[in-house]
């Protein structure tokens, strides 16, 4: 059979060639050739290629001085390739271990064979193929529907069919040049065959800020390239289903991508004229098959003036989101958020607070409210809750994306904050949002992380949306400012009095406060107290957001052992949806993971054990034993984040992998604290110096009376 030409052109994708070169190398198909382009990429990228090229004699790699864009590099490669087919791959993308013979074993003789794209944010997705159950389907009078994608990856082609139609990437454009390259390929072929089991991984880059793919590029070029792209087919086409195929896919990209961007920028202007153009070149049957709405754009762009259409289009805007708004409760509130609640009066004395999404009234931003409180402030106060709860001064309480949370976040000045809000809120000038965060940081964080294995893979970007939006941060250490700093992009003000969470820790660290809260929280006084407190795990989920805790602890082996000395208080992590049933161990094991407010679970506690939660950070200060249950390191560190620091050197416990090592540990605890005496005060002097017992007060004097 055939040598295939795999042409693959490269453009700073230092991160996945790797992964993408050897998925060619182990193709069960293996009468290939690899044309790798260089298209003008940073050194870095540069000298991994040139040390991958030395991988097999089957790679030739071809450097451009310059960037000139994929469609060029793809020319270069079909220009210098010998195979009897094309094949192009991308850089960042891989291919399953059988879609190359797959693909020539079906061609047969047509010029022209199309498998399936399927999308992943996964390095290593797996593509599961039953033996004997692929099938063929063939299309024809629809075979443009094959091209919903825009793209003409994974599709074999036989290179004699490109060089007899002249076939080329478009050179003019960034985005789009595909369609140049494929919309006349399918031209000229009455059918295509397809076959869905030959897989090509297409990965949804999860960093559009910092490295974003062609697919993450900024709309106005996505619509620039897009108009011109369309142009270009239509002046070689002169084929009625061909033209009925690109008008529509116009109409629809005005519909979706357009007329978006209108609304987000108005900046109609620049593309008035072309759309123009373009509008008076298209079938007028299609465009009336759209909406009143569109077809009225579609008419002010042929026949009107630009202002016309832009009165037509504020209109249009208008209904459309009033049109969305009516879809559920919650995008109804942010409708009237945004052209309601926003266009009132901002209360300058209003202050919002939320803790972990609303789930508590805790952490930072619980201690920020009640210095306020006690200094009796002339502040009005909103708390931004699941479920009504019962906090000190009676503030005002809202149910988290209620009506009222909005009308709330609109009016007040303040915002304070331990995690993110909702991405769809507009901050209005002289909205004051602080932001406190939650806890210094070993795993690593937002633009730190390479592989996101949790539920949601616009974290980045979303992530990247929100934090624009904060004036202030609250930082708990040196360490954490310069980690923050580059993990969440943040360049402006940094507070660096420690955490208010933490002022406790030092106001209240006494033999009677903590006898005064261990009977609140109704637990004996003759027993010493555990705390176990780990953290989620980002692969272990429901749903997004939701996260499931299996508990690795033997608690019958513990009771055994431990029960007449000890109780442990067991607190999963915010995030974790599941209770666990703890029933059988009355009076050993209490579950705490629905109390608010861990700091006072840290003055009742002798010992921790944590695993890679930020709780040890701040359970250091009391300068008691702490344990780490790390039964899941090697997976945690090295698969699911990362970490920012040896944890094997610098914490101040010991690392333990089974039940019975940490029933030991607690056997011998003031053994094992002695042991680790140094690192602790190491430790202390790198995370703790910062907090002394005011934080709040440094914080509120910051925000609230510099902001007067
Ligand atoms: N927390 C808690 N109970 C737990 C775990 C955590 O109450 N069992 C609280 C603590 O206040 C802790 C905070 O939630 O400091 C953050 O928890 P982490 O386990 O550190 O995890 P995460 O929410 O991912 O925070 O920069 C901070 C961290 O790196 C990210």
């Amino acid at each position: 059979k055939g040598l295939i030409s795999v042409i693959v052109p490269v453009y700073n994708s230092e991160d996945y060639l790797e992964k993408c070169i050897e998925s060619i190398l182990h193709q069960t198909y293996q009468n290939v050739e690899i044309l790798i382009v260089n298209d003008g990429s940073a050194q870095k990228c540069t000298d991994k290629l040139n040390q991958l090229a030395h991988l097999n004699d089957s790679i030739k790699v071809y450097h451009l001085s310059k960037s000139k864009g994929a469609g060029f590099a793809r020319n270069h490669g079909i220009t210098n390739a010998n195979g009897e087919f094309v094949y192009f791959l991308d850089s960042d993308d891989y291919l399953p271990e059988k879609t190359l013979e797959m693909l020539i074993n079906n061609i047969q003789d047509y010029c022209i064979i199309r498998g399936k794209i399927k999308k992943t944010t996964f390095a290593n997705s797996l593509a599961v193929i039953l033996e004997g159950l692929s099938k063929l389907s063939h299309y024809t009078d629809n075979k443009y529907n094959l091209l919903n994608n825009k793209s003409a990856l994974n599709t074999l082609i036989r290179r004699d069919f490109i060089l007899k139609e002249q076939l080329k990437f478009s050179e003019q454009v960034n985005l789009y040049s595909d369609l140049g390259f494929i919309v006349p390929a399918f031209n000229k072929c009455e059918v295509v065959p397809y076959l869905k089991e030959a897989i090509y991984f297409k990965r949804k880059r999860n960093d559009p800020i910092s490295n974003p793919s062609l697919n993450q590029s900024d709309d106005y070029y996505k619509i620039k390239d897009y108009i011109h792209i369309y142009n270009k087919l239509k002046d070689s086409s002169n084929d009625e289903a061909l033209n009925t195929y690109i008008d529509k896919q116009f109409l629809n990209f005005y519909r979706k991508n357009i007329v978006t961007y209108f609304k987000e920028y108005r900046s109609i202007d620049n593309f008035y004229n072309s759309l123009h153009k373009t509008f008076i070149r298209l079938n007028h049957d299609l465009v009336n098959e759209h909406s009143t709405v569109l077809k009225r754009e579609a008419n002010a762009l042929i026949n009107g003036t630009i202002k016309q259409y832009k009165r037509i289009n504020v209109q249009h805007q208008f209904l459309r989101e009033l049109k969305s708004a009516v879809k559920t409760k919650k995008k109804f509130y942010t409708f009237l958020y945004r052209k309601v609640f926003m266009k009132t009066k901002m209360k300058k004395d209003f202050v919002f607070f939320e803790s972990f999404l609303g789930k508590a009234y805790s952490d930072n931003p619980k201690y920020i409210y009640e210095y306020m409180l006690h200094n009796k402030m002339r502040y009005k106060y909103v708390w931004s809750v699941l479920e009504k709860k019962d906090i000190p001064g009676d503030p005002i309480q809202v149910k988290r994306f209620s009506l009222r949370y909005f009308y709330y976040l609109a009016k007040s000045k303040y915002w304070v904050s331990n995690s993110r809000l909702p991405k769809y809120l507009n901050k209005r000038d002289g909205n004051i949002y602080l932001q406190t965060w939650h806890g210094t940081p070993l795993k690593t964080l937002v633009f730190d992380i390479k592989d996101i294995y949790s539920a949601d893979p616009n974290y980045k970007s979303n992530f990247y949306i929100q934090s624009r939006r904060w004036d202030y941060l609250n930082s708990p250490n040196r360490y954490s400012s310069k980690i923050f700093r580059s993990a969440f992009k943040y360049d402006k003000q940094m507070l660096e009095y420690g955490y208010a969470r933490n002022d406790i820790l030092y106001q209240r660290n006494s033999y009677d406060a903590i006898k005064e809260i261990k009977e609140r929280l109704g637990l004996p006084i003759n027993k010493k107290v555990i705390l176990y407190a780990p953290t989620w795990r980002d692969d272990e989920f429901f749903s997004r957001g939701n996260y499931k805790f299996t508990l690795k602890l033997e608690l019958d082996k513990m009771q055994a052992k431990l029960a007449s000395d000890y109780i442990i208080l067991l607190r999963t992590h915010y995030h974790i949806a599941n209770q666990l049933d703890v029933s059988e161990y009355k009076d050993f094991v209490i579950d705490f993971s629905l109390y608010d407010d861990i700091a006072e679970l840290y003055l009742v506690s002798d010992i921790l054990i944590t695993d890679y939660s930020s709780v040890f950070f701040d359970y250091a200060h009391l300068k008691r034993p702490i344990l780490f249950y790390t039964y899941d390191i090697e997976k945690y560190r090295d698969q699911l984040r990362g970490f920012y620091f040896d944890m094997e050197e610098e914490v101040p416990g010991p690392l333990l992998l089974t039940t019975d090592e940490v029933i030991n540990a607690i056997n011998q605890i003031k053994q094992v604290h002695a042991n680790y005496q140094d690192k602790y005060e190491a430790f202390y002097n790198k995370y703790c110096v910062w907090d002394n017992g005011n934080a709040a007060e440094n914080t509120v004097k910051t925000i609230f009376v510099d902001n007067e």
